[in-house]
């Protein structure tokens, strides 16, 4: 399959003669959607190459592998679902941990014939796309080169990973450990004084799971987080083939889900009338239930009416200050802004963690960071001195994955001048001007529950490329007019939720508010997972009008 020829990849450093392979589709990523495209593609008769990073599958889940790891959707709900025995695939925990996802997408990669489609350690630097022969010419930071008529991406949400230029970094003699890329071999942080810097759903996940082994843990809060229990209970051999005979009701659920999770989609109660006490029960009995049944089941209106998101908030407020026994940490810790204008977490023992005497918070909205010394962190308060300091920052989400590539479609155009104002996409899935490329979870798709996602998106890419290739068509694109329709539609359902507008003040990823510089826009689909499937399959049923195939 693979061709000698000179091309001219326009990447810096490939050899002047590099081997060209030739195949009907290249796949980036190998996390959930590169996984299942992969195999979705050649179940349609494609001939497929996957491109990856890392040196295995996993995605995110192969470089976050930091102490306490974990999903916070319920087991039944993450896990790929094409074949029965990934359904039976069992989990010990209703959260698994990383180690169980990775044991999981590795069962998938070795059992459907999915691994050994890829070239790993592999960073894709630059995808070219050749008018004159309907191509795009992959390569790799390594000069490796691959020629394909479809580029689909399965880059994933949060891969992206933010590292602040932190003034004084240099000097710091410690180590510096991004939860992004924590050592393969782990750390011993036994005895170490340690510095945690973030709150998002990867610190208070790691919190929690290094504050009992470590000598002293700092933890630097800039904005502070809602974080509900997740009660990680085990799964019984008997709640699991319950699961398993259940589930095509589990996975009517999924679907039929705003984010994808195995909820009933309404409770059919809002807080409109419901006394103080009765709401305060609810609430009380989901939070020993633990995880996002919290924030899904409890009442309809909390994440679409202020009034009702305020009860929500005015809960989880009462909760901190019965938790946290120091009253000045409680109010550090306590947040006030719209439940949900943030990405919510969820973890075990959070907020107890500060009642450790090891344990100590410093709020950066009172007491920033001036520099990092050669011992430590100076704030404007002083300086303390760390052996290790924990870097969990965050993503650049949705697009920061795509602007680390030269993109470039039609007449050499860069998807990064086309996405300069924010993503410009049609159903999340395909760009003009960039014929054949097309994204799996990209942005402008639901920020939601991955796996279900995953699949969903990758089937009807998979059946998108199968129609054009039965049709003859040497490309697939969206009409500039299709991506403009799909544009006002995101930015209207973006600009009627209070609680999303609501994440342009409290840094939200989800509104580009978490990276310096980064257009403020909806960098994601925001009328529910179950919505935007009702538009793939309105798309599909009418026979693609929002695309050309030619
Ligand atoms: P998040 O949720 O974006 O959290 C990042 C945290 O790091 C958050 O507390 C940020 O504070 C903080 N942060 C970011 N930059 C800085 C600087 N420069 N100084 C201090 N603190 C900073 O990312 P996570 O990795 O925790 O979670 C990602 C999840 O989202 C992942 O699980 C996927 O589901 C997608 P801020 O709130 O911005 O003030």
């Amino acid at each position: 399959m693979s061709t000698r020829a000179d091309v001219d990849t326009g990447a810096a450093g490939t050899p002047e003669t590099a081997e060209v392979e030739t195949v009907d589709a290249v796949v980036v990523g190998a996390g959930f959607c590169g996984l299942y495209t992969v195999w979705a593609l050649q179940q349609r008769g494609l001939t497929v190459r996957g491109i990856e990073a890392a040196p295995t599958v996993g995605g995110v889940w192969y470089w976050n592998r930091y102490p306490g790891a974990r999903t916070d959707t319920p087991q039944e709900a993450y896990r790929l679902t094409f074949d029965q025995r990934l359904v039976e695939w069992r989990y010990s925990r209703k959260y698994p941990e990383q180690r169980e996802v990775l044991q999981h997408l590795d069962f998938a990669a070795d059992t459907f014939g999915i691994r050994d489609r890829y070239h790993f350690s592999q960073r894709v630097v630059s995808a070219r796309f050749d008018e004159a022969e309907s191509r795009w010419t992959i390569t790799t930071d390594r000069g490796r080169v691959v020629r394909a008529q479809y580029f689909i991406t399965g880059l994933g949400l949060a891969s992206e990973s933010i590292r602040p230029a932190f003034p004084g970094a240099g000097d710091y003699r410690g180590r510096i450990v991004y939860s992004t890329d924590w050592p393969e071999e782990g750390l011993d942080l036994a005895g170490q004084r340690v510095a945690l810097i973030g709150v998002g759903s990867t610190g208070v996940q790691l919190a929690p799971a290094i504050a009992p082994f470590v000598r002293e843990l700092t933890v630097f809060q800039r904005t502070p987080n809602y974080v509900i229990p997740s009660q990680n209970p085990l799964i019984s051999d008997a709640e699991h083939d319950e699961m398993v005979a259940d589930y095509e009701r589990v996975r009517g659920l999924v679907r039929s889900h705003p984010v994808g999770f195995p909820f009933e989609l309404s409770t059919g109660r809002t807080t409109a009338g419901v006394d103080r006490e009765e709401v305060d029960r609810v609430l009380e009995s989901l939070w020993e239930r633990g995880g996002f049944a919290f924030l899904y089941t409890g009442f309809d209106d909390v994440l679409i009416d202020l009034e009702a998101n305020a009860l929500l908030v005015d809960f989880v407020q009462r909760k901190i200050r019965s938790i946290v026994q120091d009253p000045d940490v409680a109010a550090r810790l306590t947040p006030s802004y719209p439940y949900g204008a943030k990405r919510p977490p969820t973890s075990d023992g959070y907020y107890e963690t500060y009642n450790r005497p090891n344990v100590d918070l410093v709020s950066l909205r009172e007491d920033p960071i001036v520099r990092f010394t050669e011992r430590g962190i100076e704030t404007q308060s002083g300086e303390r001195e760390f052996d290790v300091v924990i870097v969990a920052t965050g993503f650049d989400s949705a697009t920061g994955p795509f602007n680390r590539i030269d993109i470039r479609g039609r007449g050499g155009a860069a998807l990064t001048e086309h996405w300069a104002g924010g993503p410009s996409t049609y159903l999340g899935i395909a760009v003009h001007d960039f014929p054949n490329m097309l994204m799996v979870a990209g942005p402008h798709s639901p920020f939601a529950n991955l796996p279900p996602g995953a699949e969903r998106i990758g089937r009807w890419v998979a059946d998108l490329v199968a129609t054009a290739r039965r049709e003859g068509a040497a490309t697939v694109e969206p009409t500039r007019e299709a991506e403009q329709r799909w544009n006002a539609r995101i930015q209207a359902d973006g600009e009627a939720s209070p609680i999303l507008t609501a994440g342009l003040e409290v840094n939200s990823a989800a509104v580009g508010a978490n990276v310096a510089g980064k257009a403020r826009a909806f960098y994601f689909f925001n009328a529910g997972m179950h919505a935007y499937s009702a538009e793939l399959d309105a798309e599909e049923q009418a026979g693609y009008p929002g695309f050309r195939l030619v």
